[in-house]
C-alpha cells in the first residue's frame, strides 16, 4: 500500500514532497486502499457527530469572529409567498441566512490558515489571500473532504481526570502511553484524534482562557506515523499559552511545514464515554472557493 509520495522531503517539512503544486499535504496519506480498509473498522454501527451546535451561547466564541448569526429569511409570517407563482392559499417555506466566521466553533483550517515569512503550505506565498478572492492556493475545497480510519486517544480517560489541566503541554511520552494503555494500533493514515476534556471543562462555565493541547515534542507522534490529520477538543489543537511561548507554534510544525489538516473544537466526549477508540470517520466543509476554513460536522461511524 503506497502513497503518492514523489519529491524529496525537505529537512523538518513536507513541501515538494507530493509535488511543487500539491495542495492536499498529509491527506495525501489516504489513498482509496486505506480509505477501504477504513470503512471494515465499524463494529457497532453507532453513529457520532463530533460538532458542536451553531448558536449563540453555551459554546466557546472568539471575540474576534462573533457569535454565528441565523436570520430568518422566509416564514409563514411572509404573506401568502407563492401565491403569485401558483402556490396553494397556506403554501409556503422556511429559510434562514447563515452569518459566520470560517473558523467558528467546530471548524477546519485550510493549508492557507496559519503563514510564516516563508509563506503557506508547500511555499506558496503568503501574500496572495487577497481581500476579494481570498486563497488562490490551499483553499479550503483542496482538503475539505476525506474519510479514512480515526482514532480517539483518550488522555483524560487514561490519565484517571476529568480533563488535563489548562494550559497543560501534551507531550509525545503521553501520547505512546496512551496508545499502549488503550491498545490501540496506529496505522499510517489514520485520523488522530486527541481528547484533552477541554471542552467538558468548557461546559462547568470556566473562563480561563487557558487550555491543554499538543506542544512541539508531540508533533513527531504525528510525522512517525504518518498521520493524515488532526483534530482535538480544544480550541488550536496545542496548548494555550502556546508552548514555549512561541506563538502558533503547533500550527507552525503541523499546518505550515507539514500540511497537516487540523480540526478543532471537537466533540470527542460521547465517543470517549462508549469507548470507542477506532471509526470510520467522514469529514465533509462547505467548499466555499477562496476559504482558509470552514465550520464542520464530522462523522464517526463505531
Ligand atoms: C488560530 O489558531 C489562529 O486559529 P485556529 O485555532 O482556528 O486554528
Amino acid at each position: 500500500m503506497t502513497d503518492t509520495t514523489t519529491d524529496t522531503q525537505h529537512d523538518g517539512t513536507n513541501w515538494g514532497r507530493w509535488g511543487a503544486d500539491d495542495e492536499r499535504g498529509t491527506l495525501n496519506f489516504l489513498t482509496p486502499e486505506r480509505v477501504l480498509a477504513a470503512t471494515q473498522v465499524c463494529k457497532t454501527g453507532k453513529v457520532y457527530s463530533l460538532s458542536l451546535p451553531i448558536q449563540q451561547h453555551g459554546v466557546p466564541i472568539f471575540d474576534y469572529r462573533g457569535a454565528p448569526r441565523r436570520y430568518s429569511l422566509t416564514s409563514a409570517s411572509d404573506i401568502e409567498p407563492y401565491a403569485n407563482m401558483g402556490g396553494a392559499p397556506g403554501l409556503g417555506a422556511n429559510e434562514d441566512m447563515l452569518v459566520l466566521a470560517s473558523h467558528s466553533i467546530t471548524h477546519m483550517d485550510a493549508l492557507s490558515h496559519v503563514y510564516t515569512e516563508d509563506g503557506i503550505y508547500n511555499g506558496f506565498p503568503r501574500d496572495e489571500f487577497s481581500t476579494k478572492g481570498g486563497a488562490s492556493h490551499c483553499d479550503i475545497r483542496t482538503t475539505g473532504t476525506f474519510a479514512g480510519r480515526g482514532i480517539l486517544l483518550d488522555l483524560p480517560g487514561h490519565q484517571g481526570v476529568d480533563w488535563l489541566e489548562p494550559g497543560h503541554v501534551i507531550t509525545r511520552a503521553e501520547l505512546d502511553a496512551c496508545v499502549d494503555a488503550q491498545r490501540t494500533e496506529v496505522r499510517a493514515g489514520d485520523i488522530l484524534l486527541v481528547r484533552t476534556g477541554w471542552l467538558d471543562l468548557f461546559e462547568q462555565g470556566t473562563d480561563d482562557f487557558a487550555q491543554p493541547g499538543l506542544g512541539v515534542d508531540a508533533v513527531s507522534f504525528v510525522v512517525d506515523h504518518d498521520i493524515a490529520a488532526v483534530g482535538a477538543d480544544n480550541a488550536a489543537i496545542e496548548s494555550i499559552p502556546f508552548d514555549d511561548n512561541v506563538f502558533l507554534a503547533v500550527h507552525i510544525e503541523l499546518l505550515v511545514k507539514r500540511g497537516v489538516t487540523l480540526m478543532e473544537h471537537l466533540k470527542l466526549s460521547e465517543l470517549a464515554a462508549d469507548g470507542c477508540h477506532e471509526f470510520f470517520l467522514s469529514v465533509g466543509a462547505l467548499p466555499v472557493t477562496g476559504a482558509a476554513g470552514s465550520p464542520i460536522n464530522p462523522v464517526a461511524i463505531g
